[in-house]
């Protein structure tokens, strides 16, 4: 009886209905016959997708003619997750689609399950790049991101015998209802070749091959804001002229197609191995793929909003401002400077300023292993033409410090952005990014003071005023307010106003109302009611029933050695040990936990994956054994990604982030769980400092070195000067007694040795930090057993996490890196 519709613009429940009706029926995706969940998801999105459509377009038009500068964030990842919750509840019609849907026989919820998470991306980067395009949007910035539109993005995890499996996820199985393709924007983009060059002097890379790069536009929808943002993704496509048919037709099929297939292997898989030579070169081609299809783009539109006026270059840097989210994107610099140069005729130094003016650079990490460096070799033979201006923008570098700064003369071959050590000569990506932008940032205070201090410490002396802090952030929109409705409904309420949405520090009013029973009786049951949800989530997917009324303890994050997954499993073997060996009645005096660890491990680090393996090894044992399940479960949950944190996040009490201090740039899903009022084992690492400066000393459980420490314990360890607590010697004793098993767990077990010979020799300290780690648990149990006291710290957490919107953060990107202000339509 509902008829068919279609309505762009409805608003009513019984209108969106038809809508939705209407898309179901019209979609040339599907039978018209079949409505079920999976259909109904995709008509009921294409719908969002119609409301979202106007403000998108009239947001395009309303920059294109006030020409605000505008800010183009450049990443490799993107870790977007599911959509439809966020674009509902982004545009605010979210009891409308919800009433919709039910006059269709479904519900909402039942509906958004449908989707797969568009996971672009490996984590913290690329989620942090997501929460800011949210941001953007929210605070009606002129602000877009560009990306790559990964075929197979993220690997799905299986859990086997082995351990991690991983399996391509098609994101793209059917299609995504929330990419435009844009056919008319496509760009050019040259691989190898030669620079020729010209009788005035003027250079030019031509031949190799040329590919083509499609726009791919995703809507990013501002809340309360009709602000509706992009962000584009190039997909890559040969052209048609590059298809030989004589070949074809001549049954050579597949070297007829050679560039079509060349193409496609460009954007199919995120962060391809890259062990062989031919994995560096495809990933290298996917960097500047990302970075010469932007900045064609970007100066497309810079000349277009010009509207018929002369081009002044020199103007280019206040109409765009372009962030490199970490060295990945470093390309654009010198493909900035070729296409201002060889395109469009610039001169060295003019075009030197504008790419400085134009480019800043966020760095996310100071493990010396995760600094980009490209072999000179490689360069020159898949981009001849930027390795001549990177040596160009290295010898001038050189010049200028011996003429300016003759006190680092000894320092320069550290400087330098060629590393030329004859065994292996390298670009040092770090080095041109500082060397080019004019500003670099680190992520947490503790980061950036490191950078400062240590990895660019000469840098500093050079360029005093180059180096910030931009403490990250997170949308509160996906990860409080649609992620945790319960909790969000009892915050309005006490604050009397739904403001704290897109002001978060209005949440510090809840302090005044953390000792009030009522405030607290509301509190426990909404956490209570989402750890219900994460252990029927759990029961789902692992077949192990965990009891909410236990201590819901999570540690979530990628598999590393630094952030030592491997100190919290020691932690729950000496548990567990300890556990065996308690008398009945002593068994019921402890805090039961049941402990959650999930996380993907990179598919050739063995290290992380044996972690992986240990986790459910542990769990198999501890989760069958009668005698400790009332007290103890340890879960491994299987394929972490965006819409799993959606979860577990809201039905966590305890939190652990525990990396060796110094290592963490920042973290962001300790401010996701403070936010959700977890309370945070942790150590003085990345932003764990600021969200117990915030939420107060009393409400976090610190353990562990600080980060000034790190250096000499790590000598002292290696030298055989430190002598292991017990129980760590205990727990690594239980595990190789083959309680969890006989896996050949000693590669592991032998890296957390100082004095073996073994790998790094306890290069993440794990030893040192143990006693202290086992002594704040030991904190944990009791607190917990004061519900009163614990609900308290809950509140104050998420009161006090007000600072970690990412709001915040890019308000600050906006005003000190970018220079740009809002421009909302009105
Ligand atoms: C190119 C390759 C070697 C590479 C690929 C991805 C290197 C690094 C990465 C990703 C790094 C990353 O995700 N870093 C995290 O960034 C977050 C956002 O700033 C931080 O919160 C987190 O501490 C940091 O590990």
């Amino acid at each position: 009886k509902i008829p068919l519709v279609a309505n762009p613009q409805a608003k009513e429940p019984a209108e969106i209905a038809s809508n939705i009706k209407y898309h179901a029926h019209y979609s040339p995706h599907f039978s018209p016959y079949k409505f079920e969940p999976e259909q109904a998801f995709y008509a009921t999105a294409e719908s969002v997708r119609d409301q979202l459509i106007k403000q998108w377009n009239d947001t395009y038009s309303h920059y294109h003619k006030v020409n605000p500068k505008q800010t183009y964030y450049l990443s490799m990842e993107y870790l977007q997750g599911r959509a439809l919750t966020n674009s509902v509840g982004n545009l605010d019609v979210q009891d409308a689609y919800a009433n919709a849907l039910k006059q269709l026989g479904y519900a909402l919820e039942e509906i958004t399950e449908q989707e797969k998470d568009a996971a672009l991306g490996n984590g913290g980067l690329g989620r942090l790049a997501s929460c800011f395009l949210d941001s953007m949007a929210t605070l009606s910035l002129p602000a877009w991101g560009y990306g790559l539109r990964y075929r197979y993005g993220l690997f799905k995890q299986l859990m086997t015998k082995t351990g991690q499996e991983e399996i391509a996820e098609d994101w793209l199985e059917k299609f995504s209802p929330w990419e435009i393709p844009r056919h008319d924007v496509v760009f050019p983009i040259r691989f190898f070749g030669q620079v020729e060059v010209n009788p005035n002097g003027s250079r030019k890379w031509v031949g190799g091959e040329v590919i083509q790069a499609v726009a791919y536009d995703v809507p990013i929808p501002g809340y309360k804001t009709k602000n509706t943002n992009s962000l584009r993704l190039w997909e890559a496509k040969a052209r048609a002229e590059d298809f030989n048919l004589f070949e074809f037709n001549d049954g050579k099929y597949e070297s007829a197609a050679l560039i079509h297939s060349r193409a496609q292997q460009i954007c199919a898989v995120l962060y391809p191995g890259d062990a062989t030579e031919d994995g560096k070169l495809l990933r290298l081609k996917q960097q500047y793929f990302l970075c010469s299809a932007s900045l064609q783009d970007i100066i497309t539109r810079f000349k277009e909003r010009l509207g018929g006026k002369d081009i002044q270059w020199l103007e280019f840097p206040s109409k765009v401002a372009v962030q490199l989210n970490d060295t990945h994107p470093t390309l654009s610099i010198p493909e900035l400077m070729r296409l201002l140069m060889d395109d469009e005729g610039l001169g060295w130094d003019e075009a030197w300023d504008i790419t400085n003016r134009t480019i800043a650079y966020t760095n996310h990490t100071v493990l010396p292993e995760a600094l980009e460096k490209w072999s000179q070799a490689v360069m020159w033979k898949l981009l001849p033409r930027h390795m001549e201006i990177i040596e160009e923008v290295d010898k001038r570098f050189i010049i200028m410090i011996q003429s300016t700064k003759p006190e680092l003369e000894g320092k320069i071959s550290d400087l330098r952005v060629l590393d030329n050590n004859p065994q292996k000569p390298v670009v040092r990506m770090a080095n041109l990014c500082v060397v080019s932008a004019h500003t670099v940032n680190g992520v947490a205070q503790l980061h950036s003071d490191i950078l400062k201090a240590e990895l660019f410490s000469d840098y500093v002396k050079v360029w005093p005023t180059k180096f910030q802090n931009k403490t990250n952030g997170i949308t509160p929109r996906r990860w409080l307010r649609f992620c945790n409705p319960e909790l969000s409904r009892i915050i309005t309420k006490w604050l009397k106003t739904d403001q704290w949405v897109n002001d978060l520090d209005l949440l510090v009013n809840l302090r005044q109302f953390a000792d009030s029973s009522e405030l607290q009786a509301e509190w426990e049951s909404a956490k209570l009611a989402s750890k219900q949800r994460l252990a029927n989530y759990v029961l789902q997917v692992t077949g192990v029933s965990i009891d909410p009324k236990s201590l819901f303890d999570i540690q979530i994050k990628r598999i590393h050695e630094y952030k030592r997954q491997l100190m919290n499993i020691l932690g729950a073997v000496y548990r567990y040990k300890k556990l065996k060996e308690m008398s009945p009645e002593e068994r019921k005096k402890t805090t039961p936990r049941t402990i959650m660890i999930g996380g993907k491990a990179f598919a050739t680090y063995t290290n992380a994956k044996r972690i992986v393996k240990l986790v459910s090894d542990v769990g198999a044992v501890v989760n069958t054994d009668p005698e400790v399940n009332d007290f103890l479960k340890v879960v491994f949950v299987p394929n972490y990604n965006v819409s799993v944190a959606e979860v577990l996040i809201p039905g966590s009490e305890l939190s652990q982030h525990i990396s060796t201090a110094g290592m963490e740039a920042s973290g962001t899903s300790n401010m996701k769980f403070a936010l959700n009022g977890c309370l945070i084992i942790g150590t003085l690492d990345g932003a764990n400092v600021e969200i117990r400066e915030e939420i107060g000393q009393d409400n976090f459980f610190l353990f562990g070195a600080t980060a000034d420490e790190v250096p000499r314990l790590r000598k002292e360890r290696e030298q055989g000067l430190f002598k292991p607590d017990p129980r760590f010697e205990e727990a690594k004793q239980f595990i190789k007694s083959g309680a969890f098993g006989n896996y050949d767990y000693s590669p592991l077990l032998d890296s957390l040795e100082g004095n073996s010979g073994f790998g790094r020799g306890d290069y993440f300290l794990v030893g040192y930090d143990f006693p202290s780690y086992m002594d704040a648990q030991a904190r944990v149990d009791e607190a917990y057993k004061d519900r009163k006291k614990w609900t308290k710290m809950s509140i104050l957490s998420t009161a006090g996490s007000g600072k970690f919107s990412s709001d915040r953060t890019i308000g600050q990107y906006a005003k000190e890196i970018w220079k740009i202000n809002e421009c909302r339509l009105p």
